[in-house]
């Protein structure tokens, strides 16, 4: 029976950014006896549902944003007699959900690297169970991705893991509670040998799908010394080492490599940590600046970074070691006022960051957030479409609020329209241009302007554009640009017997 992997999306552009990474992997962990898996991203394309045959096994993978599109197309599939499973973050937090919407016969939640082969088999038997506690694999366990079945020119980054799990505690955030504090490092050689793999195949932008890519700070090694915690102190410098080791790998792959990765500021503090990373080619990162107030950063636990010109100080530092920052912002905190958008504007042009994404802060399931305000909201959330906004995921993304937490001082319009005004200032053309100067020739300028160009109107209906003409306008534009951005993202393939060795 044949496997199919879906990856939900209601809109399909063609071309993809980076390429989603569950749908490799749990191919790479469907055993041969069941066929060669069968993947459809739908943000390429459209999943063609008439395609199933009755017993054909449907496996979808869903976070919150796709959730219902998910839904539809396990209904579908049901419809048609297939065999549904569902899995992914959002099938984790609510397994319920998937069984009553989504027309799924079973749920895995957690980690679906070891426990797949076992349900497949059970689909195969008719003897599947309504949900599999699956939990977190251990680090040596994560299945490499099969990246032979990516579809040809489709994508301009691959995606490989290095590390799941991160030791804070942001508010509004679910990975340290879902995939907890312990990061799970994988083994230098399984990373630097899928990487030479999608080297092979014409991929020299690689995404490190990492959830925090220092997970050791000096601070911590300094507080488990003072406590005479050896163990840990141990534990914590094994982690540092390896973090080196996989960057010194890095480093001698081949030159026109590009890395990209998500980290804290507090890398800052440790300039051999950048370096190695610029060594490494990592030559970018997305870093959680979420707010630029001490009220801000109170709102969501993230004490640990820096405000005002501190904060200027640390972004810069990567850029002056060569790290290119996406700077990531949230707006509509508690705290917020109409002046803090002007002045996180202000820092994301003085900090020296290549890209900023603004985001509005919207409670997402298995967060602290999400928590306080269901239980603030009680059985009175309001309700649109009939469904309450306290499962906002269901409602039809045309009318799914922008703003969800009430603000003592703003009206959510007045939120929405403010972090508009700063998404359209900070990717002015003129802005663009200017920032492109950190790239060093003119082709790579025009590219540079290229990219954000496309970053902003894949970003245009993500939440922010109300009026659907806008959304239609940036949808077209994205598709347009979708195209000619790849290609300033392959690279010629390396040989097959190519090793980890530098080419000239
Ligand atoms: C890399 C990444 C991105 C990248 C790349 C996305 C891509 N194309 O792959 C970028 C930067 C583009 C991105 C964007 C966003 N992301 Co993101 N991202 C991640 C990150 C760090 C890693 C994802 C990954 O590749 N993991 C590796 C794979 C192998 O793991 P996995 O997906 O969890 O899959 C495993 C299991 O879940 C399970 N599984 C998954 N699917 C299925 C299906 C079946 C049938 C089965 C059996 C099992 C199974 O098995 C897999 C193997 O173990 C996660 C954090 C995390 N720890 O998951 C956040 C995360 C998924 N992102 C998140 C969010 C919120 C976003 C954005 C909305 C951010 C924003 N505000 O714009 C956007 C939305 C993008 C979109 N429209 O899809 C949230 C989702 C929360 C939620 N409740 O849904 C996460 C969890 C981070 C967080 N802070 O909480 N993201
Ligand atoms: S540092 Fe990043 S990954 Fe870690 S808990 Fe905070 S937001 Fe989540």
């Amino acid at each position: 029976m044949p496997v199919h992997l879906v990856n939900p999306s209601h809109l399909s552009f063609g071309v993809g950014v980076i390429t989603p990474r569950w749908l490799f992997v749990l191919a790479g962990a469907t055993p041969p006896s069941h066929g060669r898996p069968l993947i459809t991203d739908e943000t390429l394309e459209p999943f063609d549902v008439e395609s199933l045959q009755p017993g054909d096994i449907v496996g979808v993978g869903i976070h919150t944003g796709n959730a219902l599109r998910g839904y539809e197309i396990g209904t579908l599939a049901r419809g048609r007699g297939a065999v549904v499973i569902f899995g992914g973050i959002h099938a984790t937090l609510y397994p319920d959900e998937a069984h009553s919407l989504g027309g799924a016969h079973a749920v895995v939640k957690g980690d679906g690297d070891v426990v797949w082969p076992l349900v497949l088999d059970h689909a195969a038997q008719g003897t599947l169970q309504p949900v599999y506690e699956a939990g977190r694999v251990e680090a040596d366990r994560f299945v490499a991705a099969r990246w032979d079945l990516l579809p040809q020119g489709r994508y301009m980054w691959g995606s490989v893991q290095t590390v799941r799990g991160c030791p804070k505690h942001c508010s509004f955030c679910s990975v340290w509670r879902t995939d907890g504090q312990k990061p799970r490092q994988r083994g230098v050689d399984a990373v630097v040998e899928e990487i030479m793999e999608l080297r092979r195949r014409g991929f020299r932008f690689v995404a490190l799908a990492d959830d925090n890519f220092y997970p050791v700070t000096l601070t911590d090694l300094a507080m488990a010394e003072r406590q005479g915690n050896v163990a840990r102190l141990g534990q914590l410098r094994a982690l540092r080492a390896e973090r080196f080791e996989l960057m010194e790998r890095l480093a001698h792959l081949p030159p026109d490599m590009v890395f990209f990765t998500q980290i804290t500021m507090e890398a800052a503090e440790d300039p051999t940590f950048l370096d190695a990373m610029r060594r490494a080619n990592i030559k970018g990162a997305l870093v959680g600046v979420e707010a630029v107030t001490p009220e801000g950063l109170k709102d969501v636990y993230k004490g640990f970074n820096d405000v005002g010109e501190a904060l200027v100080t640390r972004l810069r530092t990567f850029r002056d070691h060569g790290v290119h920052v996406l700077g990531s912002f949230i707006f509509g905190l508690p705290s917020d006022r109409p002046s803090t958008f002007e002045a996180t504007a202000d820092i994301a042009d003085r900090a020296g960051l290549a890209f900023a994404q603004f985001v509005m802060l919207t409670p997402y399931p298995g967060t602290v957030d999400f928590d306080a305000w269901e239980k603030t909201l009680g059985g009175d959330a309001a309700r649109i479409a009939g469904i309450p906004i306290t499962r906002h995921w269901l409602i039809p993304q045309a009318h799914r609020p922008k703003v969800y937490t009430p603000h003592p001082v703003m009206s959510p319009d007045e939120i929405r329209a403010r972090t508009q005004a700063v998404w359209d200032k900070f990717y002015s053309l003129g802005r663009i241009w200017e920032r492109s100067r950190c790239t060093p020739t003119l082709r790579s300028r025009l590219a540079f302007v290229l990219i954000s160009k496309l970053y902003r109107q894949m970003y245009a209906n993500t939440g922010i554009a109300t009026d659907s003409a806008r959304v239609n306008r940036a949808n077209r534009w994205a598709r347009l640009i979708a195209k000619p951005c790849r290609r300033l993202f392959v690279a010629r393939p390396l040989p097959a017997e190519s090793q980890t060795i530098s080419i000239a």
